[in-house]
């Protein structure tokens, strides 16, 4: 008889017809794990039922032919905001400019991604450098004001991209407010929805409209970096590729964010006493065809929304303000409950064919 290949992973003592029944095992640990990979599938049906397009219409890109010549372009330039042949300059790095870029023409996709190349550079030495910029999908446009070169209680979404901790220069009031968990690294990348009611706080760096944000290093790099704002299904996520790694790290994902149709989207900037080149190097706009379900459709044209709003508001930023649990540690918790309850099936399949093959050999 050959000797029975035993393996040191399992601590146990291995039932008699287990090593045996190898094979078997094997099949089953096959099975198992085509099954989590069609689960996993399933749960990520976002990616799997979508196909991209890229809308020129809703897109700038190098050569900005005509962009900021009069009514020859879908793009049109405001305040500082200047073409070159790399970029559209929003600020130079100069005190006190604003600049911006806006679309001319409303969108009306349902669900889409936005692809920003985008650079931000200057003299400046770490925290004396300012104010930072945003992307815009709102229902106004071309206007001047104090949130990043846009007007204060907009109505639609903002991503800020914000150099200047304005917050921090009462560095002692903050350590008495927040706890280091819920202190902000800057750069911060976050995002507002505004009603057209709502202000944003410049003293506190938006914290009390903040839904979500991360940590970016995105200044004077030497690599590109980009910004990614997808909403999918009323869900906003934001992601960011700043490591020249071409990898996009998550940076903000909620779900129930109402999105009226027909906004236009708008890139701008702005400096204070401090200063940076704001630069957009692209926007891409992809429409995304998302698979949609008949009730859903019609439960979606019944909620027809003509404000912006975000759905459970004040536990999102009951979360943001107290110790609740992040995006990524919601993520580890399901993956090893799911880890777990696999590993469980892997016991229960392989104690009952120890169980089957017994029961059998009793027979025999
Ligand atoms: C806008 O949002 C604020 C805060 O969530 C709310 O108090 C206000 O009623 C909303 N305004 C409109 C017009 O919906
Ligand atoms: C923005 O809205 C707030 C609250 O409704 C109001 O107090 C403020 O004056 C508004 N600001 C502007 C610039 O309209
Ligand atoms: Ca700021």
């Amino acid at each position: 008889m050959a000797p029975v290949n035993t393996s040191k992973c399992f601590d146990f003592k291995p039932p008699m017809g287990f090593f045996s029944r190898r094979e078997m095992a094997l099949k089953y640990i096959l099975i198992l794990i085509f099954i989590l990979l069609t689960i996993n599938t399933c749960s990520c049906d976002d990616d799997h039922e979508m196909e991209e397009f890229l809308k020129r219409e809703h897109s700038l890109s190098k050569p900005y032919q005509g962009v900021g010549a009069l009514g020859s372009s879908h793009w049109e330039l405001m305040g500082d905001a200047m073409v070159t042949t790399d970029q559209v300059r929003l600020t130079p790095d100069m005190q006190s400019r604003q600049g911006a870029v806006w679309s001319r023409i409303p969108c009306h996709l349902k669900d889409w991604e936005m692809q920003v190349h985008f650079k931000i550079h200057g003299q400046g030495k770490k925290n004396l450098n300012g104010d930072g910029l945003a992307i815009w999908y709102t229902k106004e446009r071309m206007q001047k004001g104090p949130v990043f070169g846009n007007m204060d209680n907009f109505t639609g979404l903002g991503v800020f991209v914000d150099t200047y901790p304005n917050e921090e220069k009462h560095i002692e009031a903050q350590k008495k407010r927040y706890t280091p968990r819920t202190q902000r690294i800057f750069p911060y990348v976050l995002a507002m929805v505004g009603n057209g009611s709502v202000s944003y706080d410049h003293e506190r760096d938006g914290r009390p409209t903040e839904l979500g944000g991360c940590n970016a290093m995105v200044r004077n790099l030497k690599h590109d970096s980009f910004l990614f704002i997808r909403y999918v299904r009323r869900r906003l996520t934001v992601m960011i590729d700043i490591d020249g790694q071409h990898e996009w790290r998550d940076c903000l994902d909620i779900p129930g964010v109402r999105l009226p149709l027909g906004y236009y989207f708008g890139a701008s900037a702005v400096t204070g006493d401090l200063s940076d080149n704001h630069d957009i190097i692209s926007l891409k706009l992809y429409q995304l065809t998302v698979l949609r379900s008949k009730k859903e459709e019609e439960e979606e044209e019944q909620a027809e929304m003509t404000i912006p709003s975000v759905d459970n508001m004040d536990l999102l930023q009951l979360g943001q303000n107290e110790a609740g649990m992040s995006g990524l540690s919601i993520f580890f918790t399901v993956l090893f409950s799911m880890l777990g309850c696999i590993f469980l099936i892997v016991i229960g399949i392989v104690v009952y064919s120890q169980w089957n093959e017994s029961r059998r050999k009793r027979f025999y």
